[in-house]
């Protein structure tokens, strides 16, 4: 395992590579956390655990503000994200060991991997979003946000999660400017998506959705698990190492 930090325009982004044993090319498959998410919650860790037993290597990142990444937390947004994940995708393609490139994120990170494919078609193998967490930018629009209504229009300077997490306004002026269809349409590659029909974070129908938009989504549905598949998890990484199976036979 090597621990380094990947640089986008100066902010300095936490990573951890983990290799397989073996030959000396190998696919890289790209691994991002969630909103208040990081590299080492189990979904994560267990997800680049099985796809290095496949066969392949595995970037775990960390976006703006997140883990021990640069950043606030507050001042995150997903153009900041964007940037980030454009920056670590520019340095994995440059690794001489990788072949086939992949993507997975979970939840606002499986929305990330959504615009990040729509904006580079032809950079992926394929790509998967779990849980992914797409009706941001829609909800945001419509004046909602993290189960709090905001006032779409008049966007507070700030605003609390749970008496919790401070969000900085434009957090939520970034989200409306995303059109995650417009995305979706763009990318014609291999898509699984995995989403358990009991997420209390992200309804389980947009999961769904995702997958009838793609031209070439395959969703693996995990029976009574929530949004970090805390009580399947093991189903969720064997339909993600299944998948990855079918690119390295
Ligand atoms: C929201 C619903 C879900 C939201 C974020 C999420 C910021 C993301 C959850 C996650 O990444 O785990 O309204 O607003």
């Amino acid at each position: 395992m090597k621990e380094f930090y990947i640089t986008d325009d100066g902010i300095r982004l936490h990573a951890k590579l983990e290799m397989p044993d073996g030959k000396d090319k190998y696919p890289l498959v790209i691994i991002v956390h969630g909103f208040t998410g990081n590299m080492e919650e189990p979904h994560i860790t267990e997800t680049a655990r099985i796809a290095v037993e496949a066969g392949y290597a595995a970037l775990r990142v960390e976006m703006y503000g997140h883990g021990q990444s640069d950043g606030r937390f507050r001042d995150h947004t997903l153009y900041k994200w964007i940037s980030n994940m454009l920056a670590v995708v520019e340095y994995a393609r440059n690794l001489d060991f990788v072949t086939d490139l992949f993507l997975c994120g979970h939840s606002q990170g499986g929305l990330l991997v959504m615009l990040i494919a729509g904006m580079c078609p032809n950079k992926f193998r394929a790509v998967i979003p779990l849980s992914p967490a797409w009706m941001i930018p829609e909800i945001a629009r419509k004046g909602e946000i993290l189960g709090t209504a905001i006032d779409p229009v008049n966007i507070p300077d700030e605003f609390v999660q749970n008496g919790e997490n401070v969000l900085s306004g434009n957090y939520i002026r970034v989200a409306q400017t995303l059109h995650v269809e417009d995305e979706i349409e763009r990318y014609k590659g291999p898509v699984l998506i995995v989403h358990g029909d009991e997420d209390e974070a992200v309804p389980y129908e947009y999961g769904v959705k995702a997958a009838e938009l793609y031209s070439n989504a395959k969703l693996v549905t995990i029976k009574g698990d929530t949004h970090c598949f805390d009580n399947h998890l093991d189903e969720m990484t064997a339909a993600v190492q299944e998948f990855l199976l079918d690119f390295v036979n």
